[in-house]
């Protein structure tokens, strides 16, 4: 079963519009916990450097066409070709810190017009995030962060209809980040968020499963 008898890792995840700050605030949670010594690694999804990643990524730079079931079912796979993975390091006391995971998969699907349960379905039984830290900010104050680079999804009117179905499925793990702060703000309210989350999970907390 998923019960930990000892001290696991936590599993905490980073979602947002683009150019909300994911990747950046990702990278210096990382840094920030393994100087305090505590275990954790930097995760992303979509992980383009396996086969299905690299058909994912071949989408999402337009060099490549699939119908939006199939897509969706790929980022699906994407996560559980992760999984065991996933689920050993956090049982070792290992925090996973994540870019992007589930709940990108059903909001940006969501948003092209798939069915929301439709797009639940195949992340069914995959690890759920001890902690989703939510990274609030309007789309047009992202876009004016340096302008979309030239990806599939990187356009305003399509990141305000992701942001609904991100607002459908917040639950009692969601937390919600003002990201319109500056980056060293923003950084401050994700430490104490994680710290406190982390120090949970290492007291025998159980692992979750989506959804809920
Ligand atoms: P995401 O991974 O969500 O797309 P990034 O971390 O790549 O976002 O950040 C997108 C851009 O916005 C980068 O140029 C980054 O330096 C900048 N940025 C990130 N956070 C902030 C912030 N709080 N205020 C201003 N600019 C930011
Ligand atoms: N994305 C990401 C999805 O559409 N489904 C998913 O399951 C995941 C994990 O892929 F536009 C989208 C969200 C975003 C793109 O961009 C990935 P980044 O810059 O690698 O986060
Ligand atoms: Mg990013």
């Amino acid at each position: 079963g998923l019960s930990c008898a000892e001290k696991r890792g936590a599993l905490i995840v980073l979602e947002g519009l683009d150019r909300s700050g994911k990747s950046s605030q990702c990278a210096s949670l990382v840094s920030f916990l393994n100087k305090q010594g505590i275990s954790a690694e930097a995760w992303r999804f979509p992980d383009r450097s396996t086969a299905i990643g690299s058909m994912i990524s071949s989408y999402l730079s337009s060099s490549a066409d699939l119908d939006d079931c199939t897509v969706h079912l790929l980022f699906s796979a994407n996560r559980w070709e992760k999984r065991s993975v996933m689920e050993a390091k956090l049982k070792e006391g290992t925090t996973l810190v994540v870019d992007r995971y589930s709940y990108s998969g059903v909001a940006f699907s969501a948003a092209k017009g798939l069915d929301l349960n439709w797009c639940k379905a195949p992340d069914q039984g995959l690890l759920a995030a001890d902690l989703v830290l939510y990274l609030n900010i309007p789309p047009e104050v992202a876009a004016a962060r340096g302008g979309y680079g030239g990806e599939r999804y990187e356009k305003m009117d399509f990141q305000l209809e992701v942001a609904k179905y991100y607002k459908k499925l917040q639950d009692s793990t969601w937390q919600t980040i003002d990201a319109t702060k500056s980056i060293e703000e923003v950084q401050e309210d994700i430490k104490n968020a994680s710290l406190r989350i982390i120090a949970e999970c290492s007291e025998g907390q159980e692992l979750l499963r989506l959804w809920g």
